[in-house]
């Protein structure tokens, strides 16, 4: 297996080249449900150290540039807007695309990513929308939590106000509390729509950029399915933002939102409105490879016989 790791606003992607496992044809919704069924070990393998997996895959549409199945440690992911980066600029970094627009499939829906220079991108979401406005979830030893449950590629419960104040300081004492919630939302019967599990968190507070690089909107903290928190401030996460924000009357479309996680790093969003009126995010942000690597299956195997 051949992978080249990057690294988006301080969260990691892992890009499996070639070598995956073969997943057949069909849509790339049909690829991920394979991989979930017949190759769980390999996606736990490439994906447990806490980063995001991307498998390149071939697209169905001709226009499309590949298509893209993300994972981490816990599962599938619908998108995944840090990775989506990665995958761009580890794609130009390789030779193997130009600068200029490309169109990824997913299994939730085609992306563009806008590679601008070697490092720096732009994302064209899928559709984003809030599912339900001001839900209120009752967290033991925190007492209820208001939010809304929102789409961006994954399913989102955006709590309103942090039971935790942001600080890199509290991010063990956060992801407690963001697990508490999701064991809440389950328990209690709030699901996204059709019923599909709330898997990732986001708390919001004000921005604390330093006072040379001011002007973040608000600061979150998200926490993924294999309960890693997002380093960076999370693609699809800050598209369910700007779904809410479009949703309340409170960003216009083209209006300028920066998103800033809990390490600092910042995304840089806006979105337009398709002729149905839906949301469509646009996530800027910049990756860096960090490393490449040849046999990776083999070396896992040799570091666990030898261990
Ligand atoms: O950037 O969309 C994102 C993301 C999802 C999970 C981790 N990062």
């Amino acid at each position: 297996m051949r992978i080249i790791d990057s690294h988006t606003e301080g969260e990691p992607t892992r890009l499996i080249l070639d070598g995956g496992p073969p997943l057949g044809g069909g849509s790339l919704h049909a690829r991920r449900e394979c991989l979930v069924a017949q190759f769980d070990d390999v996606r736990w393998a490439v994906a447990h150290e806490g980063l995001v997996g991307a498998l390149l895959c071939a697209p169905q549409e001709p226009a499309s540039t590949a298509g893209v199945i993300f994972f981490n440690e816990a599962g599938p992911l619908g998108m995944c807007g840090h990775a989506t980066m990665g995958l761009a600029v580890s794609l130009y970094h390789l030779g193997h695309i130009d600068l200029g627009r490309h169109k990824f499939e997913t299994p939730v829906g085609s992306v563009t990513a806008d590679l601008k220079t070697a490092h720096d991108v732009a994302v064209e979401n899928v559709e984003s929308y809030r599912h339900r406005a001001g839900v209120t979830v009752e967290v033991d030893g925190m007492g209820p939590i208001v939010g809304d449950v929102a789409w961006g590629g994954n399913w989102f419960f955006l709590a309103r106000r942090s039971p935790v104040a942001l600080e890199p300081e509290n991010i063990g004492a956060l992801t407690q509390a963001a697990a508490q919630v999701r064991q809440a939302l389950a328990a209690q019967g709030i699901t996204g729509a059709d019923g599909a599990e709330i898997d990732h968190v986001e708390f919001f507070g004000p921005p604390q950029g330093p006072p040379e690089n001011p002007g973040a909107n608000a600061r979150n903290f998200v926490l993924c399915p294999d309960g890693a928190y997002d380093r960076s401030p999370c693609g699809t996460g800050t598209s369910a933002k700007l779904a809410c924000l479009a949703a309340d009357g409170k960003l216009a479309p083209g209006e300028g939102w920066v998103q800033e996680s809990i390490t600092g790093s910042r995304f840089e969003a806006r979105y337009v409105l398709s002729d149905a009126g839906a949301v469509r995010p646009t996530i800027i942000g910049s990756a860096y490879v960090t490393g490449e690597a040849q046999d990776l299956m083999g070396e896992l195997a040799r570091a666990s016989a030898a261990s």
